[in-house]
This record gives structure tokens, C-alpha cells and sequence, in this order.
């Protein structure tokens, strides 16, 4: 088989990586080690920036994200009992837009079979091959049987733990990593969210979030220790736990329901430099995390999307090398600073194993300062929104 651009990882970034390729008549196939129904089982991100807005319609799978995606102005900052909103549509002139990454994926993966994208599920030991050679390719094994797919390009979309970051760890790759000491055990359940918009809660007892998926459908989280187990949190231990986290008034309006889903993610921040290898490209997980504290995880690999769709149309529209050339360092110079954003809204509002009481009384004079100061409440908002492009 040949193609021009191979894509391992079905995700968000390879999904949506394929479709504004394949609207620009640039070929590509798209390989996962794993099928539809298991990409779309995993409960991952809620809210999405305006450029990822904006690149899903542009990709042409908007439209299920402009009827049900819920349009939020503002976010509640609670902290010692109290809750504040903090204004981003009139802060930045940008709301943001909640809908679930499992919605998004599932509506890339229908929009792409339903214009004839190829992707090939289930394709086990994907390898990328030759990427500093004028002639890459992917070998992936299938029925039984090793497939080889020539291209031009290799986008390594296939996430944290996929193939292509640990191919090139000896071709001068520099990894940074921060590891959390805690982990979110998050809970997802058809039940009325608590409140009209997220809320982002500081307690003595630790991290609290409340967010959603629709206007009858909840996802909050809870700060835990890395020793803890999902199972080991029945769901009123959870609903308990909420309560003792968020300011009474918020509590007291809590309706809590049998769990769907309840899961706990490790956080860590995790940055690779540089992104591309030859013809190899590192894309979204691939080639960073973010803890999620700060909505950046799945925004971030749409722009990387973005960064390396512009350089590949440039490739093949004007033969123009800036663009891929380009990639790297413009994804970086982003990705820097939404991880700066993630590590300091993570180091603000959780609790910390060294805090103490004085630890904890000058997070909560910092989170004072930041909503009472508009300059302050400013620059989280612009970070939260999105910064540009
Ligand atoms: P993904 O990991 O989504 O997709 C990678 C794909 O590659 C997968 O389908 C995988 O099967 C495939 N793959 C892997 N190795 C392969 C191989 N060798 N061969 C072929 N295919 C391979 N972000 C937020 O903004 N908010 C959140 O609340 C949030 N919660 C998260 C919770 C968890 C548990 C995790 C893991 C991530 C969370 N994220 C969150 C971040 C998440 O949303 C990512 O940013 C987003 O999934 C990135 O998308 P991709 O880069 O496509 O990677
Ligand atoms: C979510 O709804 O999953 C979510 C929302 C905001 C975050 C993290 C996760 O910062």
C-alpha cells in the first residue's frame, strides 16, 4: 500500500490530522493497534478551546459539537468556603465549549468512514521505518500477516505510551518530566450537574472538580493518593468525599446517582523536544502531557494538528519545506506555555504532601488575590481559553 501521509493513533490528534488532510486531497490511512468501540470506552477530556472548536468545524465534523457542545463563559474558583466566578467571555472575548472527547472522537471517526477515510484497526506492532530517508514507511501486522505501507510522512499520533516517542529515544531526543504525587479518581454519572458552570475547588482535604458532559450528564473528580484504587471508592464514599470538598451552598444543591464510569488518572507533566524526526512527527500525547487541571491535554494536540496540517499543505500545495521545518519549534513555543499554565493551576489547587497549614493559607491568599484582582483573573482566563495560535 502507499500513501503520502501514514498516521499512527486514532485518537483525537490522528482523527482529526486525517480529516483536514483528506479535505485538501492530501491521501492518508490512519492506523490504531485497537478498535472504535475501545478508543471510544475511554472517559478522557471535557472542554474544548475555541481553536479546537474552530478546527472541528474546519475539519467538518463540528456540527453535533454546535447543537449539543454546552457555550460556558465563566468558571467558579472555590476556596476556605466560598466560590468565585471567574468572567472569561468578558475577560478574554472567548467562552469555552464543553463537550466530551469521547463525542469528538466519535464524530471524527463517523465523519471520516462516512467520506471514505481508510483507517485500519486492530493493526498490531505498527513500526515506523527509514524516516530520515527519502523513502519512510510503516509495517503493521494484521490477520496474521505484516503489512507494509509506503508514504512520505509519518505522523506519530499513537499517545503517551505508543511506538513512535520510544522509537527515536536514541536519535538526541531530550524527555522533561514532572510526576504528581496524586492521582484524579473521576466519576461519571446521568445525574443534573451541581452547578451551571465548572467548578475548580482548593480544600484543606484536597483537589475538587466539578464538571459536566450535558445539562443530565456529570463528570467530577477528586484529588487521591497514587495508592488508591477505583474500586476500593464505593459511590458514596465518593459523593461524601465531594461534599466535604466544595462550599456548602454548592454541596447542598448535589444530586448524586449511580456511577457509569470511575477511573483514576496519574498526573504528570511530560514535554519531548524536539517534535520531528526527519519525517517522523510527534503529535498531542505523543509528544507531551499535561496534568488536567488546567483543560490543556486535548487542546494541545489540536494545535499541534494545526501547526503540522499548515506545514504539510504547504509540502504538498506550493513544495514548500518552511512549514514542516517550522513544526517543531512553533508546536514547542505552545506547548511550553499551556504546560506552565497546567503545572500552575495544578500547584494551586491541590494539596500537597509538604503544604502544611502555611502551605494551605498561602493557596488561599493567592486564589483571594486572583479573584479580586481583574489583571490577575485576566491572565488565567486568556491561558484558560486558549492562548492564539
Ligand atoms: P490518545 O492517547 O487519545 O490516542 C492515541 C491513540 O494511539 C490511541 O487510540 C491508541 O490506541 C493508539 N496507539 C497507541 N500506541 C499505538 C501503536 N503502537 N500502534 C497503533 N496505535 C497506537 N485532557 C484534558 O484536556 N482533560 C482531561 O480531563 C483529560 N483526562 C485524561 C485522562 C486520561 C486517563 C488520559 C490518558 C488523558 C487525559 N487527557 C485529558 C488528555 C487526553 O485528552 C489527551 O490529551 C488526548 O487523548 C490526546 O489525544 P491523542 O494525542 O490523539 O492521544
Ligand atoms: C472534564 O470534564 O473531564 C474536565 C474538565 C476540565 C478539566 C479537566 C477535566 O480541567
Amino acid at each position: 500500500m502507499r500513501t503520502q501521509v501514514a498516521i499512527i493513533g486514532s485518537g483525537p490528534s490522528g482523527l482529526l490530522l486525517g480529516q483536514l488532510l483528506s479535505n485538501a486531497g492530501i491521501d492518508n490511512v490512519i492506523l490504531d493497534r485497537v478498535g472504535r468501540e475501545y478508543i471510544l470506552g475511554r472517559i478522557r477530556a471535557g472542554v474544548l478551546e475555541a481553536g479546537t472548536v474552530q478546527l472541528l468545524q474546519q475539519a467538518g465534523a463540528g456540527a453535533r459539537m454546535q447543537a449539543e457542545g454546552l457555550v460556558h463563559d465563566g468558571i467558579d474558583l472555590a476556596f476556605a468556603g466560598r466560590h468565585h466566578r471567574i468572567d472569561l467571555k468578558s475577560l478574554t472575548g472567548s467562552p469555552v465549549t464543553v463537550y466530551g472527547q469521547t463525542e469528538l472522537t466519535r464524530d471524527l471517526m463517523d465523519h471520516r468512514e462516512a467520506t471514505g477515510g481508510r483507517t485500519i484497526y486492530d493493526a498490531s506492532d505498527a513500526t515506523p521505518h527509514d524516516f530520515d530517508t527519502a523513502r519512510p514507511f510503516v509495517t503493521y501486522d494484521k490477520d496474521g500477516t505484516t503489512h507494509r505501507i509506503e508514504c512520505d510522512f509519518i505522523a506519530g499520533c499513537d499517545g503517551f505510551h505508543g511506538i513512535c516517542r520510544a522509537t527515536v529515544q536514541d536519535r538526541g531526543i531530550r524527555n522533561f518530566e514532572k510526576i504528581y504525587p496524586f492521582g484524579w479518581l473521576g466519576i461519571l454519572a446521568d445525574i443534573p450537574p451541581v452547578h451551571h458552570e465548572l467548578i475548580y475547588a482548593n480544600s484543606e482535604r484536597g483537589f475538587a472538580l466539578c464538571s459536566q458532559r450535558s445539562r443530565t450528564r456529570s463528570r467530577y473528580y477528586l484529588q487521591v493518593p497514587l495508592t488508591d484504587t477505583a474500586e476500593a471508592w464505593s459511590d458514596a464514599a465518593f459523593w461524601d468525599e465531594l461534599r466535604r470538598r466544595i462550599p456548602a451552598d454548592v454541596a447542598e444543591r448535589l444530586v448524586t446517582g449511580p456511577s457509569i464510569e470511575k477511573s483514576i488518572a496519574p498526573l504528570r507533566s511530560f514535554v519531548a523536544e524536539p517534535l520531528r524526526f526527519g519525517s517522523l512527527f510527534l503529535v498531542g500525547d505523543a509528544g507531551h502531557i499535561v496534568p488536567p487541571t488546567g483543560a490543556k491535554g486535548l487542546n494541545l494536540a489540536a494545535s499541534d494538528v494545526h501547526y503540522l496540517f499548515e506545514g504539510l499543505q504547504g509540502f504538498y500545495g506550493e513544495k514548500s519545506e518552511a512549514g514542516i521545518d517550522a513544526y517543531s519549534g512553533r508546536a514547542l513555543a505552545r506547548i511550553w506555555k499551556a504546560s506552565r499554565f497546567s503545572w500552575s493551576m495544578t500547584t494551586l489547587l491541590h494539596k500537597f504532601p509538604d503544604s502544611g497549614a502555611f502551605g494551605q493559607k498561602i493557596q488561599e491568599a493567592e486564589l483571594d488575590y486572583l479573584v479580586h484582582s481583574t489583571a490577575a483573573s485576566a491572565a488565567l482566563a486568556e491561558n484558560y481559553v486558549g492562548l492564539p495560535y
